[in-house]
């Protein structure tokens, strides 16, 4: 298998290049923002619990998001690989993947984090603003908090990965194909 985490700040850019990834290597996607947004718009009891969360640019908690990611992994027996985008986002969420993979006798290959300046994040916060219709994107102060949380709380998790010569850094300012580029260099580097 090849199980791959993309990794960066809010607004780096993983949602965009995981698409692209996707349809290059055919793993099975589990993005945690996107499984958290669906449940809260099917008004889901854990939707609604998360969405207090999100609205405020504060992680969901640890038990929540490890809980529906072990759920996705349960239900895809036999795929490729997985790409995990946007999780872990703490130590404790680090750990706990490495311990559902073990139990699969599988574990991460490599994490690719993609390197964007703060200015450019919050620029593209406010562009998505305009079409999402995401609560998070559209507050400067909600901005501020995601990049702090980022900062305090999920850069922790490249620190765990890079003890294991997991980690790769990928410029993540210029063309979204050229970006696309230097990760397919990056993964085709490690599995060719
Ligand atoms: P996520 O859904 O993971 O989203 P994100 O970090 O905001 O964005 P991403 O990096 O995917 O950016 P995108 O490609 O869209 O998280 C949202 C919230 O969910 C979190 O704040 C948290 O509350 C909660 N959550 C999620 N996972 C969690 C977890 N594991 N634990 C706890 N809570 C969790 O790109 C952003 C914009 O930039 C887009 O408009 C895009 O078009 C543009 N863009 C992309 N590439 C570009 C480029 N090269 N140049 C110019 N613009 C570009």
């Amino acid at each position: 298998m090849l199980n791959l985490i993309l990794f960066g700040p809010p607004g780096a850019g993983k949602g965009t290049q995981s698409e692209k990834i996707l349809a290059k290597y055919g793993l099975k996607h589990i993005s945690t923002g996107d499984l958290l947004r669906s449940e809260i718009a099917n008004k889901t009891e854990l939707g609604l619990k998360a969405k207090g969360f999100m609205d405020e640019g504060k992680l969901v908690p640890d038990e929540v998001v490890i809980g529906m990611v072990d759920n996705v992994i349960m239900n895809n027996p036999g795929v490729y690989g997985f790409l995990f985008d946007g999780f872990p986002r703490t130590k404790a969420q680090a750990e706990a993947l490495d311990a559902l993979l073990r139990q699969h006798e599988e574990n991460i290959n490599l994490m690719l984090a993609l390197d964007v300046p703060e200015e450019e994040l919050i620029a593209r916060m406010i562009n998505r603003a305009k079409t999402s219709g995401r609560t998070d994107d559209a507050d400067s102060e909600v901005q501020k908090r995601r990049i702090g949380v980022y900062k305090n709380e999920t850069l922790a998790v490249a620190s765990y990965y890079d003890q294991f010569g997991k980690v790769t850094t990928v410029n993540g300012l210029g063309s979204v194909d050229d970006i696309f580029s230097a990760l397919s260099t990056e993964i085709d580097n490690h599995y060719a």
